[in-house]
């Protein structure tokens, strides 16, 4: 009797959880897809939250880096910093903001061998991306100092990179956070 009992109970939680649960998910799907233009029948706007374990795309890279071991929130100088965000290919993407916080590791005046000398930069293919470069310390760095940078990428500049954006960072200087917002159409 308590056997049947206890069943009943599972099924009737099941039949209250089913219809809750696909709604959630509806909701959930339904936030993240934000309408920008009436040109598109399905756009689209995700953002990707870049995080430890470190992925890279070797290729952006170059040969001979010290990209190996990179870490979010690391803290020690003299460690150079890479990651990958790769494309999902679910949609057309059009639009592309790549919003990077960091920190100071080494006070220094302004083009010192300190965090004030580091770069961050968009690289494709073993190369700098000329146009996405930002020197978040140049006027000089305090050690814990934080600075905020959004790189805005357009469709020529998405087309330029393929299915995968890359940044890297010099070495006296941690990431603090990385975060990818697409915008685009989704195919039907
Ligand atoms: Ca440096």
């Amino acid at each position: 009797m308590k056997t049947k009992y206890f069943l009943i109970n599972i099924l009737t939680a099941l039949l209250v959880a089913g219809p809750v649960w696909g709604q959630q998910q509806r909701q959930a799907v339904e936030q993240s897809i934000t309408p920008y233009g009436p040109a598109c029948s399905q756009p689209i706007k995700i953002v990707l939250h870049g995080q430890n374990p470190v992925v890279q795309y070797a290729p952006d890279l170059g040969s001979g880096s010290g990209y190996v071991g990179s870490a979010f929130n690391q803290t020690a100088i003299n460690k150079e910093f890479a990651y990958t965000f790769f494309l999902p290919d679910c949609c057309r993407w059009t639009k592309a903001y790549l919003t990077v916080t960091v920190k100071a590791l080494q006070s220094g005046p302004p083009n010192s061998p300190t965090s004030a000398n580091d770069w961050v930069t968009i690289n494709h293919m073993g190369q700098a991306v000329p146009q996405f470069s930002w020197q978040p310390f140049a006027n000089g760095a305090i050690l814990g100092q934080i600075a905020t940078h959004t790189f805005a990428l357009n469709q020529n500049d998405l087309a330029l990179l393929g299915n995968h954006i890359t940044f890297a960072v010099e070495d006296d200087t941690a990431v603090m956070s990385a975060d990818l917002t697409l915008e685009g159409c989704c195919h039907k």
